[in-house]
C-alpha cells in the first residue's frame, strides 16, 4: 500500500487519540476544580507506526485489507493511576460514558501475563467526525499504575533490544521485578487513604486561596481601595498562620463582603 494511503487511513485514528487525551485531561481538571481526588494521574496516547502495524499483522497472519477490523490497538490511549484501586474507578468512569462503547475488556491485573505484564485493557468504539463523515474507531485503552507502567516500559525496551527473545536470566529478573511491583502496589494501597487525604487537603487549600485572590481582585474594581488593602493585609496575616479553618472563615466573610459590594454596584447602575 502507498505511504500516502496509510496516512489517510491513520488520520481518524490520530484524531481519536487526540480527542480522548483532551477528554481525560479535562476530567482530571474537573476533579481538581472541585477539590476532588482524581483516579487518573496521567494520560498519554499514540497511533501505532506503520512498521509496527505491518509487523503485528504479519505475526497474527492478518491480511492488509483486514487490518482496521482485526487490529484493535492502532489507536492507543494509556491512563496511569497512582494506586491499584484507582484502576477500577477509571474502568467504571469509562463504562458509564456515552461517547465510548466498550466492546472488550481484558484484566491483566488479576490475571498477570506469563511475561509478568499487568494492566487493564479496554477496547472501545469511539466516533470521530472527518471530511468523509463520521467514523467509528477502535481504541485500546490501557489502564495501569505508575509502578506497573515502569515495569512495562523497561520490559518493552528489552523486548525491542533482544528482538522479543529476552534471555532466560533477564526474564527471571523481570519476573522478580514484576512480583516486587505487586508487593509495592499492595504496600502503597495501605497508605492510599493517607496520601489521598494529604492530596485532597492540598487541593482544597489551593482552590480556597485562588477563590480568595479572585474575590480580592474583583473588589479592586468596585470597593474603596483603602478598605481592599486592609482586607488584603488581613488575608496575608491569616495565610501565614497556615490554619485552614481560619482561612475558610476568612473566605466565607470575604464572599459576603464581595456580594454586598456587587449588590451595591448593581443598584447604582440601575439608578
Ligand atoms: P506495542 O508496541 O505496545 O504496540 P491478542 O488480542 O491477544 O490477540 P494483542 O493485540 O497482542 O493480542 O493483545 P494483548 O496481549 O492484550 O497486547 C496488547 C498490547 O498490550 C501490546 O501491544 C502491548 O502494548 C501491551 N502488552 C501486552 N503484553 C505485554 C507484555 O508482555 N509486555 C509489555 N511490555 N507490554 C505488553 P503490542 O502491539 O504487542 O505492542
Amino acid at each position: 500500500m502507498e505511504i500516502q494511503l496509510w496516512r489517510e487511513i491513520l488520520t481518524p485514528y490520530d484524531l481519536a487519540v487526540k480527542e480522548l487525551i483532551v477528554k481525560f485531561e479535562h476530567l482530571m481538571q474537573e476533579h481538581r476544580n472541585q477539590g476532588q481526588y482524581c483516579p487518573i494521574e496521567q494520560v498519554t496516547g499514540r497511533v501505532k507506526t506503520i512498521a509496527s502495524i505491518l509487523d503485528k499483522a504479519q505475526k497474527k497472519r492478518i491480511y492488509i485489507s483486514e487490518i482496521e477490523d482485526k487490529l484493535v490497538d492502532i489507536a492507543g490511549v494509556r491512563i496511569i493511576c497512582q494506586f491499584v484501586e484507582d484502576i477500577e474507578k477509571v474502568v467504571e468512569i469509562i463504562r458509564r460514558r456515552t461517547d465510548m462503547e466498550v466492546i472488550k475488556e481484558r484484566d491483566y491485573i488479576n490475571h498477570m501475563k506469563d511475561s509478568g505484564y499487568r494492566s487493564y485493557h479496554m477496547i472501545v468504539h469511539y466516533e470521530v467526525q472527518t471530511l468523509q463523515g463520521s467514523r467509528k474507531i477502535k481504541v485500546e485503552i490501557q489502564i495501569r499504575t505508575l509502578a506497573m507502567n515502569f515495569w512495562s516500559t523497561i520490559e518493552h525496551s528489552l523486548q525491542y533490544k533482544y528482538k522479543k527473545n529476552i534471555p532466560d536470566h533477564i526474564r527471571e529478573k523481570l519476573m522478580n521485578a514484576a512480583n516486587a511491583i505487586i508487593a509495592l502496589d499492595n504496600e502503597m494501597s495501605f497508605v492510599r487513604s493517607e496520601i489521598m487525604d494529604a492530596q485532597n487537603s492540598f487541593q482544597i487549600h489551593t482552590k480556597l486561596v485562588s477563590d480568595i485572590l479572585n474575590n480580592l481582585q474583583n473588589l479592586y474594581g468596585i470597593a474603596n481601595e483603602r478598605e481592599v488593602l486592609k482586607i488584603q493585609d488581613e488575608f496575608y496575616r491569616i495565610y501565614e498562620l497556615n490554619d485552614i479553618d481560619q482561612l475558610n472563615r476568612f473566605g466565607r466573610e470575604l464572599d459576603i463582603i464581595a456580594e454586598g459590594y456587587r449588590a451595591q454596584s448593581f443598584s447604582m447602575e440601575e439608578t
